[in-house]
Formats: structure tokens, C-alpha cells, sequence
């Protein structure tokens, strides 16, 4: 089966394929712009033109504006007597004007348009796959992955599929990512190859991916002069070891000349790192920055460190402060291209939790932050949950005057495509990852309009008022049905998919809730709980330390209080507990109804895709209403006041 058109089907190239379009310039991204345009005239009867003379035309991209103001990748669009022109400095800035000139369609040649300059916010915009190269027996192909295997890699080798890697770089273009990460995080035996030996299977990928603009990054284990240079040792402050890296990484850059650098996760669940050698993880992130400065590459060094072999029984050890514990008195040690990339929450993606404390309190490191398009606690692309909303929040929170959106270098999302035909499992999954393209881009855009704009190019008009009934409050759908209230996980161990309440209580893995008969949460203030609270800067620290002026979203996260204790909606917990478990499940069963809806409407094929997933997600969602329900009926003894059916 071919790969689903996605957001960039052949009608939304309607516009600029039937008008007569010049471009000038010259360069290996200006050569896919036109190739971009040669094939949309070719299917709507257009034109292209490359050069400097050009007869009446209605479209011009030219290179030549303002290097300065426009970076490589900015460019600005303008249209008067009849002409649209995008000018940029750089091939790829053409590239993102082409595309910005495709989602405009029709809009693009009509009337007049004032000049405007588009550059991206943030100069990274990065998507990590936790693809495996071989298949691990606990995680399969692709850890946390649910689009089926990946896109790269197949059974210990490299797929091959170079033609669906280009088609994936497109996808990315069209909506702003510029680099890639091709292995998980966790490097294991296999996987460590790629630095070295088998670092020509990582150039092929790069070869199909540099057309349009995406770099390519590879995730290292900082054990490799170990591992693969048969070095005793991996301490980053011995002379062997820094020669091994500089030489290494020489050889990366002799393979593909525009690498983007590497990605660690060290001294994390199990992953090796400086600790070991008694270093700091600023020695570690130093020696590979040294050893890609010359190349103009970056290390992107984790800050998901935590103790994952925790006592249950010790009240002591919060999960939570681990991030900033560990790197916060680091600032200022890093060097110029290493970039500390953090969670968004302090805890592990889940549907809601605070912003990471330690993002804003680092203003002499540069900043990557970390979300998840993966669903791995959000449904798993079995059930509907658009995560704009999510991330726009944390964007656009401002941990001590500035958002995060302003104080982040880059943006870094968990990839949540694979070798799937729909590309993410779940068709409307693809909305997360185009969302999360734009929102790199301009991460104080709407993310209504970013959605309304995806539902446009990826289904036209027609469905479009469904489509948004469906995605629009879906997260929130799905925060009702799970974990109330952030306090987070209830999940089953291991895969993460559908609800154990006590799944982890009492597991070494630092997530627990502490219900007990007279109440819920965990107390992370500074006056009774584990003082996490106070890891913010004002207001924040204050506002989160009393449950009395904590927003009820976030109340179980930082405090522990009774069931009838009263939120500042009115109600109690155990009301908004029932209450939002049984909405959450009509919110469903209503969203499965406009779904069904829209058959005839949207490609069959895609219909009955999501049709299926919606029958999963119901079951799914009635189990964790029921769940849940029962769980906190039996522990508080309290009843619904609406008498409704818990068991
Ligand atoms: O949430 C946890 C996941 C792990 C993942 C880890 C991480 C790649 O369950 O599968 O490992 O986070 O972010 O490193």
C-alpha cells in the first residue's frame, strides 16, 4: 500500500500547480522547490520556470533577501500587481515559502498582501525516534512505538526504504522539522554500531532526508570507547578517551558532512554515563561537544536522570526533584553546543503534570525541550488525543517572566511514526505530529488554528467541522477518563496501556499516589511534603505549596488531601472524580458518533482506521471509568451523589 498522502495530498498543491510560477537561484533545496513545483504543474496544468527573465508570471520564489534578518530558513511573502513573491537568504527558507504558499491555496493569489517575514522561533525543531535497529525482546522495534516498526530499521538491519524515508522528510518540511534522531535513547548492542562500523547505513538515511532541509542526529552510548574502541575505561576526562570521541566523530562528519550531532541519555534507567567515573554530567556532555565543535555539530545531553531502583517505603526520595537536583548546579559548566534537553514535566509525559521546574532555572545553558508525540501515556494511538493544547500550555507558561517557548534553543519531540501506511497507527495521530512542527515553529500560535489548518490540507473542507469536534477537546476527553487530578501513572507496568491503579504503588520506579481511606496525592510542598514545590521560581513556588491556591488540575500532584476536600470548582475530590470518569466516557461514545458521521466524507480507508480505533478506545475508556470509580468508592466509602453505577 502506498504511504497515506498525509497532510500533503495531491489537491493541496491545487493552487500553485495551475499558476505559472519563476524560480531563481540556485542550490540543492532551491532544485527540490522546483522539483516540488515541476510535479504540481505537471498534474494541474502550470507552469515553472527557472532563471531571471521571466514572461508574465503569478508566482515567484526567489533566493536574495536579507541574510541577516532571514537566517537560512526564514523568508517573507508579499503579493501586489498580481504577482505573490517569497524571497529568502537560504535554500531551505525557499523551501518552508513554498510550503507556506501551499497551505495558503487559493488565498495565496488573491487580492493583496501586505510583506510579511516568517522565521522560525526556536533554530531547532527535532524529532527523536526510539527506533531499535535490532528487535529488543522487552521493547520490539521501536520502544514505546504504536505505528508499527520503523522506518528505518527492520530486524537488525537498515529497511532500506529510502524512497518512503524521502517522502517522510517531505512531511517534515511541510510543516517545519529540520532535524532527526534515527535510534533510541537507549543505545543497546547493536545500536552502538551505528557510530562506527556501520555509520554508511546512517549516510543513507541523511542522503534522503537532506533534500528537504532535515539533519540528521544519532543517539550514542557514552560507554562506546568501551564497547567499540576497546578502551578500559570511558571516563571523559581521560586523554584515550577524548582522542577516541575526536577521531569517532571525524569519521561520522567524513559520512555525512552535514551531521547534526549526538544524543545520551546517561546515568539514566540503567544507561551508562559519567557517574561512574565520579564526573559530572557536565564532564560528560563537555568531552562530546569538544569532539563535535570542529564540525559545527551539538550534543543533546538528557536531563531524565533519576534513581529508577527506589525503596516504596522511603517517603524521602522524590522522583520529581531529580532533574533539577542533578543539573541545576551545573549552569553555567556546559559548553557553547551542548544542549540540555528536558522533559516538559518533571515526572514522564503524562497527561498532565506542572512544567519541569528545571526549565527556566538554567539561564547560562541552552535549553531543548522534550515532549512526547509517541502517545506512550496518552493512549498509545488507540485512542484520539490531540496534544496541542497540552504543549501550548507548557509553551506558553512562563516560569519566571518569559515562556518557555522564548527561553527553549530547541524543540524536541518523541516521533510517533513508523512503518505504518497512516504513518502513526492511529490516522489522526498524524494531527500531533504536524501540530508539533508548527508549534516549533511559532510556539505562541493557536493551536486551534494549527489544528483547523492540518484538518484543511489533510481532508479539505468537507469534514472539517467533524474532524474538530473530534480532536479539539480530545485531550482533556482523555485526561477525565485516567488519572485525576495530575496525580499521574495509574497505568499497567511495563507497556503503559490501559488502568492499574496500583499498577506501580509499590514498585521502585518513584510514581505513586498514596490513596488511602481518607484521601489521595502526593505532598510535594516545602512545608510537609518533599519540599518539590520549592523548586520554583515565584509565584510559582507559592502558588503550588498550599492546596489552597494550587489549580485544581495539578492538585494531587503536589499535595495529598482528603476526598472531601473541596476544589476551587465547588466540587469535591470524589465527585470530580466520579463526575469526570463517567463525562470522560460520554465524550468518547459523542466523538465515536460524529466519526461514524463523516463516513462518505473522508477516504475509506481512513474511516474505517479510525472507525476501529474508536471501538478500542470506548472499551478502553469504560475500563478505566469503572476502574477508577471502584477503586476510590471502595477506599473512601463514599457515594456518588448522582447514585450512578460503580462497582
Ligand atoms: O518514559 C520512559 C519510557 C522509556 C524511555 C524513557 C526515556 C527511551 O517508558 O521507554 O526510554 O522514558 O525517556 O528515556
Amino acid at each position: 500500500m502506498e504511504p497515506d498522502p498525509a497532510w500533503l495530498p495531491a489537491a493541496a498543491f491545487r493552487a500553485v500547480g495551475s499558476r505559472h510560477t519563476l524560480v531563481r537561484g540556485a542550490g540543492p533545496l532551491v532544485d527540490t522547490v522546483y522539483r516540488e513545483l515541476a510535479a504540481a504543474c505537471g498534474r494541474f496544468g502550470g507552469s515553472v520556470a527557472r532563471g531571471t527573465d521571466g514572461g508574465p508570471c503569478d508566482l515567484v520564489l526567489e533566493l536574495g533577501d536579507d541574510a541577516d534578518r532571514l537566517g537560512d530558513e526564514g523568508f517573507t511573502c508579499r503579493r501586489e500587481d498580481g504577482r505573490t513573491t517569497v524571497s529568502a537568504a537560504g535554500g531551505a527558507g525557499l523551501l518552508y515559502g513554498l510550503f507556506h504558499v501551499v497551505r495558503l491555496g487559493e488565498d495565496a493569489f488573491r487580492g493583496r498582501r501586505p510583506r510579511k517575514t516568517h522565521v522560525p522561533a526556536l533554530a531547532l525543531r527535532m524529532l527523536d525516534h526510539w527506533d531499535n535497529v535490532a528487535v529488543h525482546p522487552v521493547m520490539g522495534q521501536v520502544e514505546r512505538g504504536y505505528a508499527g516498526g520503523s522506518l528505518f530499521w527492520a530486524d537488525g538491519r537498515a529497511r532500506g526504504e529510502l524512497e518512503r524515508v524521502r517522502r517522510y522528510g517531505r512531511l517534515l518540511a511541510a510543516c517545519g522539522i529540520n532535524a532527526v534522531a534515527v535510534n533510541n535513547v537507549n543505545v543497546h548492542e547493536t545500536e552502538a554500531h551505528l557510530l562506527t562500523d556501520r555509520i554508511g547505513e546512517v549516510a543513507d538515511i541523511a542522503g534522503a532526508l537532506r533534500p528537504y532541509g532535515v539533519r540528521t542526529h544519532l543517539s550514542v552510548t557514552f560507554a562506546a570507547p568501551l564497547v567499540l574502541g576497546g578502551l578500559p575505561t570511558a571516563d571523559p576526562l581521560d586523554e584515550r578517551v577524548r582522542a577516541w570521541w575526536t577521531e569517532a566523530t571525524a569519521r561520522v562528519y567524513e559520512a555525512i558532512p552535514d551531521f547534526g550531532g549526538y544524543v545520551v541519555k546517561a546515568d539514566s534507567e540503567g544507561q551508562p554515563g559519567p557517574f561512574a567515573y565520579g564526573r559530572s554530567h557536565a564532564d560528560g556532555a563537555n568531552m562530546l561537544a569538544a569532539a563535535l565543535a570542529p564540525h559545527g555539530g551539538t550534543v543533546h545531553w538528557r536531563a531524565f536522570v533519576y534513581d529508577h531502583r527506589q525503596d516504596w517505603r522511603d517517603r524521602t526520595t522524590d522522583r520529581a526533584r531529580a532533574a533539577y537536583d542533578h543539573f541545576a548546579p551545573l549552569d553555567g559548566e556546559f559548553a557553547d553546543n551542548a544542549v540540555l534537553q528536558v522533559k516538559h514535566g518533571p515526572m514522564d509525559f503524562q497527561v498532565r503534570e506542572p512544567v519541569s521546574p528545571l526549565i527556566g532555572a538554567m539561564p547560562r545553558t541552552r535549553l531543548a525541550v522534550e515532549l512526547q508525540a509517541t502517545q506512550e501515556y496518552t493512549g498509545q494511538q488507540r485512542h484520539v488525543c490531540w496534544l496541542g493544547p497540552m504543549w501550548s500550555e507548557v509553551l506558553r507558561f512562563r516560569p519566571d517572566g518569559v515562556p518557555v517557548g522564548g527561553l527553549a534553543d530547541a524543540l524536541v519531540a518523541v516521533s510517533n511514526v513508523g512503518a505504518d501506511p497512516f504513518w502513526t497507527g492511529h490516522p489522526l495521530a498524524q494531527a500531533n505530529l504536524y501540530t508539533f512542527g508548527r508549534l516549533a515553529w511559532q510556539p505562541d500560535a493557536d493551536p486551534g488554528g494549527i489544528l483547523d489548518e492540518w484538518i484543511r490540507l489533510t481532508f479539505g473542507p468537507e469534514p472539517a467541522a467533524g474532524l474538530r469536534a473530534v480532536l479539539e477537546g480530545s485531550w482533556r476527553t482523555y485526561e477525565k477518563y485516567t488519572a485525576p487530578l495530575g496525580v499521574g501513572f495509574m497505568v499497567q507496568p511495563g507497556h503503559h496501556y490501559g488502568p492499574s491503579v496500583d499498577g506501580y504503588e509499590y514498585s521502585p520506579w518513584g510514581t505513586y499516589h498514596f490513596a488511602d481511606r481518607d484521601g489521595v496525592g502526593v505532598d510535594r510542598s516545602r512545608a510537609t511534603g518533599t519540599g518539590f514545590a520549592g523548586q520554583y521560581p515565584k509565584p510559582w513556588a507559592e502558588l503550588y505549596e498550599s492546596p489552597e491556591t494550587c489549580p485544581d488540575e495539578l492538585l494531587l500532584f503536589f499535595h495529598h488531601v482528603s476526598y472531601g476536600h473541596t476544589l476551587h470548582s465547588g466540587k469535591t475530590v470524589i465527585q470530580h472524580i466520579y463526575d469526570t470518569h463517567f463525562e470522560g466516557v460520554e465524550e468518547v461514545e459523542a466523538a465515536r458518533e460524529v466519526w461514524a458521521s463523516l463516513a462518505g466524507l473522508v477516504d475509506p480507508a481512513r474511516h474505517a482506521r479510525v472507525a476501529e480505533r474508536f471501538e478500542e478506545q470506548l472499551r478502553s475508556a469504560r475500563e478505566w471509568r469503572d476502574q477508577v470509580n471502584s477503586y476510590f468508592f471502595r477506599k473512601s466509602g463514599v457515594p456518588d451523589a448522582h447514585g450512578r453505577r460503580i462497582y
